[in-house]
Parts: C-alpha cells; structure tokens; sequence
C-alpha cells in the first residue's frame, strides 16, 4: 500500500527544497489549507439552506446566515490574521487591500491575494465552486506597512498560487515554480492527502469552455475560433465556475475562453484573483494562458486591485492555434476594387 502523504507533510518536505526558506510561506500554505477545511464544511452544508435558513435571516438559534461567498472571506481573512504570517490580504470581496499590524504580522514579507469562492452564483444548485489564491512577495519595505505596490505585481513575480475546488470531492491544487500537486480532502481524517502527483496538462485536448451564449457579442475573431472548436467536433464544456471550467482543462486538455463583450469591454475575470493564480498553476503545468490581445497573462503589470482581464487558457497547443486564429482574422482586408 502507498504510503498517504498529507499536505502538511508535503509543504514541509518542499520547504527542504529552499535552503533559505524562513518557514513563512509553508505556514501560509498550511493557513489557506485550514481555511479551505472551514469553506468546505460550510460548502457542503448549504444544500440544507432551508432546514438552516437563508442568507441574511436569522436561523434557529438567532444567528444571521452569511451568504457563503462572504462566509468564505471571513474566514481567509481570519486564518491569515491569526497566523500572522502575511503582511496584507486583497481579495475580490472587497474594495480595498486590508493591512496587518507589523507587530501581528511578524514583519512578514508576503502577501496574500484571493477570491474565496468563484462561481458563486452556482452554490444554490449544488455545482462546484472553489477558492483561487496567489501570494507575493511585497515590494514594500517590510519595517512598515504593506503598500498598493505589493498587490500590483505581474503574475510572473507570483511566489505561490493555487485554488481549491469544493466539489465530488475537495481537492487543493498549487504550486510554488517547481511543478504542480493536487491533493484531495479524506473527509474521514479531514486530511488533504497526496492524489495528483506532479501535473502535467495534455498538449491538446477535445474540450472547449466559452460561455456560448454571449457569441454574438465577440469579436469576429474570436467567432471564427469558436466555429472552428465546433468544427472539430470539440465538447462544449461550460460550467460557469472559472476554477471548475480550468480544473476539468488542466486535467483532460483543452481551452476555457472568456473574451471581451459589449458588457466586459476589457473582459469579466479579475487579474489579480482569478486570471493570474490560474495562469501560473496552468504554466508551471506545461500550458499557456494570453488575453484577447494576446500578451502573456503573467507579464501584465495590473494597474489596480479589481482590474479585470480577457483570458484563453489551457493546453498550448490550442492556445496557440486561437492566436492564429486571431492574428488572422484581425488582419485588415485587402483592398478590393
Ligand atoms: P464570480 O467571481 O463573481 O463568481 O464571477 C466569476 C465567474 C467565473 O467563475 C466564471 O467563469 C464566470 O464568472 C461566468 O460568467 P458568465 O456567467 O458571464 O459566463
Ligand atoms: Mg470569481
């Protein structure tokens, strides 16, 4: 029998890898994995909503009912407080990046970026939804407080991200440059156990992941990929959860598009929580990830905190091929007559 291999068993064996390592980053490793036991917990009991009420009443015991996206935030933020192990926390939820005390915070030279539950709008029907986080390295001088400096950092300075899906079964999937592990929650231990050994994602693959109904509003180029993926006969594949749509990618092969619209000009992700933690695991995995413009999502510098983003991401090969595509069609045509 395979010997079970914990994640905090793992993070600390990695940390030999850095000989330098202070322990900070294991510790927010481990912090983000206490907080995704928290979520799941909760997760898994919001199809008892009516037994235990609904958001923003109060249940039988007179305690308001969170919606569980802002549930899930609370308790990032409380994990990563209590620890002390991040100087600053950005997250989708809310406005502004929130600072922790020098004194709290060890001096701590990380920070932390998340969106603790994407997908939201699917908890009520019982689909996956998940937590995607990156962490930084602050630019700041660590004597003081975290400044905006530390948030607006390429994805290629990304020290470490990943994400985690509450679905069939909860699975933690990260990295830290040096390849990416999956591990799945043993709900009888409340471990996340070894399951997914150095990921690689196939060069190509037979899904492709758009929100179909919004084609009439992209551009032609992007139109033209899209006939092309229904002209190979590729699977449509949507679920509306970004994490769930990219997970099934990394794993069986394929492209997840979310181009520009009349609504989301500049696209609908958000940079810093959804578009670059999921362009890093998916690189590091052997795939790519551009937006419409078609730069590399690592090498864009986010100018603020909710910036949102065009993405395709998946297996390089099929990343490439929608390059060309749109190199192709956005080239002016030649002059007729
Ligand atoms: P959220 O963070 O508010 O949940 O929004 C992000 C989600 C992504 O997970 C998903 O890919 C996308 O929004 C779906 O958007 P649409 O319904 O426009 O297809
Ligand atoms: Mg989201």
């Amino acid at each position: 029998m395979n010997r079970i291999v914990t994640l905090d068993e793992f993070i600390i064996h990695r940390q030999k890898d850095f000989p330098f390592a202070s322990g900070e980053l294991t510790g927010l490793l481990r912090d983000i994995g206490v907080a995704a036991k928290i979520v799941n917990r909760e997760v898994n009991k919001a199809g008892l909503i009516n037994i235990l009420g609904v958001a923003g009443e109060e249940n039988s015991t007179g305690d308001t009912v969170q919606k569980l996206d802002l549930f899930a935030n609370d308790k990032l933020i409380d994990c990563l407080k209590n620890s002390g192990e991040c100087c600053g926390i950005a997250s989708e939820e809310n406005e502004h990046y929130i600072e922790m005390p020098a004194l709290e915070s060890k001096n701590s030279k990380y920070v932390v970026v998340f969106d603790p539950l994407d997908g939201s709008s699917n908890i009520d029907v019982n689909v996956s939804v998940g937590t995607i986080f990156g962490i930084y390295r602050r630019k700041s001088d660590s004597s003081g407080p975290c400044q905006l400096e530390d948030f607006l950092q390429k994805g290629t300075e990304l020290v470490a991200a990943g994400y985690v899906i509450y679905g069939t079964s909860t699975i933690l999937v990260y990295t830290t440059g040096r390849g990416v592990n999956g591990f799945t929650l043993d709900p009888s231990i409340g471990e996340f156990c070894l399951s997914h050994k150095d990921i690689k994602i196939p060069e190509r693959g037979s899904y492709y992941s758009v929100n179909q109904g919004y084609y009439l509003k992209f551009d032609v180029e992007m139109r033209r990929y899209i006939d092309h993926c229904s002209d190979l006969n590729l699977r449509l594949r949507y679920i509306g959860s970004m994490v769930s749509d990219v997970h099934r990618i990394l794993f069986q092969g394929g492209i997840f598009l979310y181009p520009n619209t009349r609504k989301y000009p500049q696209g609908k992700l958000r940079l810093l929580y959804e578009c670059n933690p999921l362009a890093y695991v998916v690189e590091q995995a052997g795939g790519k990830a551009i937006n419409c413009q078609l730069n590399r999502i690592l090498d864009i510098k986010p100018k603020t905190l909710h910036e949102r983003q065009t993405i395709a991401i998946g297996s390089p090969a099929m990343v490439d091929e929608m390059k060309a595509f749109v190199e192709r069609y956005s080239m002016p045509m030649p002059f007729e007559g």
